[in-house]
């Protein structure tokens, strides 16, 4: 009715528990669970629903989390609650909680929320180990900052950290590829010592005019991750910075030619795509300039291989345009072409009506609707794809 073709021979799967929609980390807080309903309802409205597998995944328990995290952390997270904090315990800052910015606030159902998204990674994970799909999509996940013992970066489990640590059970070399606007340090650390895992980022990188760098300040091209000729993970990691408003066809060829290159060398046996959408023009927090279809095309260049696909969500705050976004990816994913006019029926049609929500289409021209100026020059780009081939190198023993 809407377009769909046939599936192109690729098995996916959906994993998704709608309980993990209900959490709020306080009114003004960046990061909205809701926009994850806002996913689940263009996907249910343009009938994608009949072309996968759709699991709803029990929350992942204490045990499973504590292959990655401390003990003492998740007991502490099991048990924070807004009424029982103290935000002058010192392992309450230590835990990451607190600080000025408040980016990892304590709300109800903390706990209850990182179980479902990783639960939901975990559940994703082992349909690809079983062989049940060949790419398992959890959009309520991609939560890259946590650290073993930090939560960061609206962050607090690493639902990534512990897919990937699953997949390695059965592959010799998994390849993660972030494509947030932030850095993915937190799977970079934890990986930075296994040649068996290999991270590259794309990602804004700089200092503002107030001083201040770009969250979270890592990830420039000279990070390759530890230099020690004795360490394994020596240059297992890639980072690609880039400055604001980069443009469709930059960060097309950008993406298409790095990514290529690793693809070719590393030769992972599986892939674990995280597919943050404040990498998008107007995004509330980001600063890049790509359209729906461009960042849809780095999820279409890494399915084109045809190795088992982890494709989780992470970062977006323009609501409206994550849900386009990651229903556009679904669709990729299962080889559908949607219409560009959304379906009449849909839940909270609203949200995308109207001049400044997009006119009720599924592709709104979201080219410079904040007004980045491209600082992306086609000789800088030219020189750091350079720089990034030449980091490559070190792959080789
Ligand atoms: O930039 C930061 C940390 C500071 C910000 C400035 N203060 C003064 C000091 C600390 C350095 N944090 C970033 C975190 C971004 C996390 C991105 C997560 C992901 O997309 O990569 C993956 C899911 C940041 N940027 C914007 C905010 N924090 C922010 C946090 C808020 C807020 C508004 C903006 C927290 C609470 C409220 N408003 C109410
Ligand atoms: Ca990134
Ligand atoms: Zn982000």
């Amino acid at each position: 009715e809407y377009g769909l073709e046939k599936p192109q021979g690729y098995s996916v799967s959906f994993h998704y528990n709608p309980h993990v929609e209900y959490h709020h980390f306080g009114s003004s807080h960046p990061m909205k669970p809701w926009r994850l309903t806002l996913t689940k309802e263009l996907v249910l409205a343009y009938g994608l629903e009949y072309t996968m597998d759709l699991y709803e995944p029990r929350p992942a328990s204490f045990e499973e989390l504590a292959v990655f995290h401390d003990r003492e952390y998740l007991s502490f997270l099991s048990k924070v609650t807004p009424q029982n904090a103290k935000p002058d315990d010192p392992c309450y800052l230590a835990f990451g909680f607190g600080g000025e910015s408040n980016d990892c606030p304590v709300f109800d159902g903390l706990w209850n929320y990182v179980s479902l998204y990783s639960g939901a990674s975990l559940n994703a994970a082992s349909n690809l180990l079983n062989k049940q799909s060949d790419i398992a999509i959890n959009w309520s996940g991609g939560l890259h900052h946590a650290k073993k013992n930090v939560a960061s970066g609206f962050c607090y489990v690493n639902d990534i950290v512990l897919a990937i640590q699953a997949l390695l059970t059965q592959n010799q070399r998994v390849l993660y590829i972030d494509i947030d606007v932030h850095h993915g340090d937190g799977v970079e650390a934890a990986f930075a010592s296994t040649d068996r895992v290999f991270t590259l980022s794309y990602h804004k990188f700089g200092i503002d005019r107030h001083g201040y760098p770009f969250f979270p300040g890592t990830g420039n091209i000279n990070e390759m991750g530890p230099t020690d000729p004795a360490n394994r993970g020596k240059g297992h990691s890639l980072n690609i910075p880039i400055d604001d408003g980069i443009d469709d066809d930059q960060y097309k060829w950008l993406f298409k030619t790095v990514t290529n290159a690793v693809i070719e060398k590393y030769n992972p046996t599986a892939i674990v795509l995280q597919s943050g959408a404040d990498s998008l023009g107007g995004d509330r927090l980001g600063r890049f300039n790509l359209n729906i279809k461009a960042h849809g095309f780095c999820i279409e260049m890494v399915k084109s291989y045809g190795r088992p696909l982890l494709l989780i969500g992470g970062g977006g705050y323009t609501p409206r345009n994550v849900a386009r976004t990651w229903c556009h990816e679904t669709a990729v994913c299962v080889g559908a072409e949607l219409h560009d006019v959304l379906p009449a029926h849909i839940p909270y049609i609203q949200a995308f009506q109207g001049e400044e929500n997009g006119g009720g289409i599924l592709y709104p021209d979201l080219h410079n609707t904040k007004r980045h100026d491209n600082l992306n020059s086609g000789e800088k780009l030219h020189k750091l794809v350079q720089e990034a081939l030449e980091n490559l190198r070190y792959l080789e023993g």
